[in-house]
């Protein structure tokens, strides 16, 4: 008989008694929450990273268990594709423990092998007894974590130039718009596994073009003048669509780094000057750095990296990733949120050759977030700390840092005026079924202002997106990872000015009538720009159908269900008035 000198052999009792021993094994608890992570949270956070494809070394650490060339490849391509989400690239800590073999050698492999195996109830799947992982596989990833971290590639001024195509020169673009559609009511889908926007008509409800983008597409934003659209990938690919075509197509595209989330533009207008569709910014994920483009051609003008500090311990990390960014309309500055360090950079753009950056220190983890209704103030999440911060953007400072519920997940967040508190911006949560209410007004509503003025209870965590529009009565939120499809599969809505009658649920994806038995994800509820008709995803596997439902907001009755087998995987979709205009 074969021996396996390093399988788990354990019982669950066993592993369960040796996991209660373990008293965080890693130092300090990348969060401190009470309730176990749900699985569908782990599985958001921890998205198979484009940086698998890229190469990286490994290098030769005495101390660390053997491992084959092979081996260690085939553990790498596991770790980018299931861990760095969380663990981070370098194996620094994000929202997951930091894993560094200095750590990670001391504990050694039969001890690591039963926290991959088993997880913890500090959020750590259990992949073995999930049956993700067999024992082998947890046995390869016990011993590569001992090893040094390999570092993927930088990407600087060199690499980003290969990369950039303009498609349509600016002087070979129309002068005038030579379409017929509304072009303010236009969507952009997010096709998220085909690396693909579609265009939909808002008024006739028809696909207008399909353009292709980066990997894994994430969002999509509008030009100040509302002309081009940008659209980033996971592998940082922006492109960059003009709405003013016959058929709106790509005009340029160029690679800010390997892995991004995040782009916006320059929407200032005032005595510093007009910066209406001048300049473009994007933040990657690896390497830690933020982009300036300019504006009609995506030519990369300025790299600055994020790298450095967190806010409270002002202990280094090498890889804090751009989360968020939204361009401010009170000064020409970006608001660029730093997730691992807890920061927000006001940049000012001005004259980025003598660029002036005001750093806003808040809490770690800043994630996603949006304006209030007066565009001063930006609320992101800090979703690992339980914690929304308020940037005052006008003033240039925190103004508040506020406790909310568990890993809260806005989106852009929603805004509407509360009976009682007055103006508020909601956000859902990750991790809970709260809603939490934060006032907004620091002048007629002073006391309530950028506190938690309120929780209403939601349909269950897994929280995603959550939206109200000016013209509307309604409060929608949607629960796209709740392990329960009756939650995932419908959408709750509120009376905002009842809120206490709690919420109705709306049965989306059983209103859209798909032929099979996909996930039917229900994801982010997107105003049309009448403020009159809400857009859902139903988002399934990309060899299942999926399909966008409309539902009327006077009447909160089923309107439309768009489906066409083309939409395959749609997820985000983006409103161009809304989106220009920051309406939510
Ligand atoms: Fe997103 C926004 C990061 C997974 C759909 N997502 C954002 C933003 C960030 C982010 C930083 C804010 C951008 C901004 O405003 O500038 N998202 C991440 C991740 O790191 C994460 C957790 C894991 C990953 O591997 O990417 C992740 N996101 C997802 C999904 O799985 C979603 C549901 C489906 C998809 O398309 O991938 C998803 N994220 C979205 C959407 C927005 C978004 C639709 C824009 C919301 C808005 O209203 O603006």
């Amino acid at each position: 008989m074969k021996t396996r000198p390093h399988s788990i052999v354990l019982t669950r009792v066993g592993a369960a008694a040796l996991l209660l021993a373990m008293a965080s094994p890693f130092g300090a608890l990348a969060q401190d929450n009470k309730k176990p992570v749900t699985s569908a949270e782990m599985n958001y956070q921890a998205g198979a990273s484009p940086l698998v494809a890229e190469p990286m070394y490994q290098s030769n650490n005495p101390k660390a268990p053997a491992m084959s060339q092979v081996e260690f490849e085939r553990a790498r391509q596991i770790y980018f594709e299931r861990c760095a989400g969380c663990h981070g690239v370098l194996r620094k800590g994000a929202t997951g423990k930091p894993l560094t073999p200095d750590l990670t050698q001391s504990k050694g492999t039969d001890y690591l092998k039963v926290f991959i195996g088993y997880g913890s109830p500090a959020g750590m799947p259990n992949w073995l007894t999930s049956g993700e992982m067999d024992e082998k596989t947890v046995d390869l990833m016990a011993r590569y974590i001992q090893h040094d971290p390999p570092v993927p590639p930088e990407f600087g001024m060199a690499d980003m130039k290969k990369t950039w195509k303009v498609i349509v020169a600016p002087d070979k673009r129309p002068t005038k718009k030579m379409n017929g559609y509304n072009i303010e009511n236009i969507f952009s889908t997010t096709l998220r596994d085909t690396g693909e926007v579609a265009l939909i008509d808002g008024d006739t409800k028809k696909i207008i073009n399909l353009v292709k983008t980066g990997y894994a597409v994430h969002i999509s934003r509008m030009s100040a003048s509302g002309r081009y659209l940008f659209v980033i990938g996971r592998d940082a690919k922006i492109n960059m669509i003009d709405l003013w075509m016959e058929k709106p197509d790509n005009v340029a595209e160029l690679r800010i780094g390997l892995e991004a989330r995040s782009v916006d533009t320059s929407k200032y207008k005032g005595k510093e000057g007009d910066f209406t569709d001048k300049l473009a910014i994007a933040g990657a994920y690896w390497p830690p750095q933020y982009v300036i483009m300019k504006g009609d051609t995506l030519e990369p003008l300025k790299i600055v990296s994020t790298r450095g500090m967190v806010v409270g311990t002002q202990e280094y990390h090498p890889e804090p990733r751009v989360a968020s960014i939204v361009a401010s309309h009170f000064k020409p500055e970006f608001v660029v949120n730093v997730k691992e360090t807890g920061k927000t950079l006001m940049v000012d753009y001005s004259n980025i050759d003598a660029l002036k950056v005001t750093e806003i220190g808040s809490a770690p983890f800043l994630h996603d977030g949006g304006w209030d209704s007066t565009k001063r103030y930006f609320f992101v999440a800090a979703n690992n700390s339980n914690k929304i911060s308020v940037i005052d953007a006008k003033e240039g400072k925190l103004a508040a840092l506020t406790e909310v519920s568990k890993i809260p997940h806005p989106g852009r967040g929603a805004n509407f005026v509360h009976p009682k508190f007055g103006p508020v911006w909601a956000t859902g949560h990750l991790g809970d079924e709260n809603i939490s209410l934060l006032g907004t007004d620091p002048i007629k509503h002073k006391q309530y202002a950028f506190k938690e003025v309120a929780k209403i209870k939601g349909q269950g965590g897994g929280a995603l997106f959550i939206k109200s529009h000016p013209k509307s009565q309604h409060l929608y939120s949607d629960t796209p990872l709740n392990p329960d499809p009756k939650i995932s599969q419908s959408v709750a809505v509120y009376d905002i000015n009842n809120l206490d009658k709690g919420f109705t649920v709306l049965p989306i994806a059983e209103w859209a009538g798909l032929k099979d038995d996909g996930a039917k994800r229900v994801v982010q509820p997107e105003y049309n720009k009448a403020g009159d008709e809400v857009w859902f995803a139903v988002w399934s596997a990309k060899n299942k159908e999926s399909a966008l439902v409309v539902v009327d907001d006077k009447t909160l009755k089923l309107k439309a269900v768009i489906k066409d087998p083309r939409l395959i995987t749609p997820t985000g979709h983006f409103n161009v008035y809304n989106t220009q205009h920051d309406v939510y």
